[in-house]
């Protein structure tokens, strides 16, 4: 109870309402396929639950995960960062830098070890024992073993992490590779894979929310990502399936080959996703989709048509 008004408080002292933030927990319900009706559950476990200890690293990549997830507004990533984690370490958004960031990293992991999330952006390169890729004079993968192995799981946000990205793409010369790869098969931490480029942010709310339900991590697919968002294709649950005039097939959308719930939940507080804003799916959720995905712009079976500016920019 205790922590229940806590919360509230924490929620009226930024001026979010009781009422938003249960939409918001509706959204994450939705996602989980709980259904909405369960928004109040989700609310009361975001509520009566201690915030779980989080560190986010950052290694090879754009930074567009956390630009997807700061550009949630109701509520706002600081609004999930202060109710819903305890966010103890996040290089992009804290205020140290240099020696001071790195004893940050320090105290958050002797505070927390073996208790904490360690969430982790981008990929890891591990050609030459990892050189090239380097902070603070270490290694991303000295790092990465250092602080995953340390997590009670590692959530690998976005198809860098995941699976590589684009700087596994050929002839990835740095040898960089997705968390899980990278700390290899003597490492037991469990790591679950959160792709897209970037990925949905709801779908990583939804997964610290099922802990938060179930005291577990959800049921994960063949490539370690949540069933529950990953389980079907973009184009099983696109709303375009029955409108020819609409559908992108034809500029090469790779919906059918991608596992994503981008049509359901879709991007910036549910206004919209790639293809109800009229571009083909790029298939972001896969593995090397920059290898198996491209050309962009290529209907499947291939058209024989160049494939940027095949037509859709340029009319
Ligand atoms: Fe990769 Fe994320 Fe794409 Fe970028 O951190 S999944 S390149 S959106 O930034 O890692
Ligand atoms: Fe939708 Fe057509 Fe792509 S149905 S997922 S726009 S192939």
């Amino acid at each position: 109870m205790q922590l229940e008004q806590e919360f509230e408080r924490r929620l009226e002292q930024r001026g979010i309402t009781r009422r938003s933030f249960l939409k918001y927990c509706s959204v994450i319900a939705g996602a989980l396929g709980l259904g909405p009706a369960f928004g109040p559950h989700v609310y009361r476990a975001f509520a009566a639950s201690p915030r779980p200890s989080v560190l986010w690293l950052h290694f090879a990549e754009c930074t567009g995960c956390t630009e997807a997830a700061l550009r949630t507004s109701s509520p706002g990533f600081a609004d999930l960062i202060f109710d819903v984690i305890s966010l103890d370490y996040h290089e992009t958004v804290m205020a140290a830098a240099g020696t001071q960031a790195e004893k940050s990293l320090s105290d958050a992991l002797s505070q927390n070890e073996g208790r904490f999330f360690c969430v982790v952006e981008g990929s890891i390169p591990t050609a030459d024992d990892g050189v090239y890729g380097m902070i603070g004079g270490r290694t991303m993968l000295s790092i990465a073993q250092d602080v995953c192995n340390k997590a009670n799981a590692v959530i690998a946000l976005g198809t860098c992490a995941s699976f590589g990205g684009i700087a596994a793409a050929e002839p990835n010369p740095t040898g960089a590779k997705g968390v899980k790869d990278a700390l290899g098969t003597q490492s037991t931490v469990p790591v679950i894979n959160i792709s897209g480029c970037p990925p949905n942010p709801v779908n990583f709310v939804a997964t610290i929310a099922n802990y938060l339900l179930n005291g577990n991590l959800p049921p994960l697919d063949s490539l370690g990502r949540p069933q529950f968002a990953y389980s079907q294709t973009v184009h099983s649950r696109c709303p375009y399936r029955e409108q020819e005039s609409r559908c992108l097939e034809d500029l090469g959308c790779k919906g059918p080959n991608c596992h994503n719930n981008c049509p359901s939940v879709k991007f910036n507080d549910g206004t919209s996703w790639p293809v109800q804003a009229g571009h083909p799916c790029i298939g972001c959720s896969e593995p090397n989709f920059w290898d198996t995905m491209t050309p962009f712009y290529r209907e499947h079976g291939g058209s024989g048509e160049s494939d940027h500016g095949s037509g859709y920019y340029d009319d």
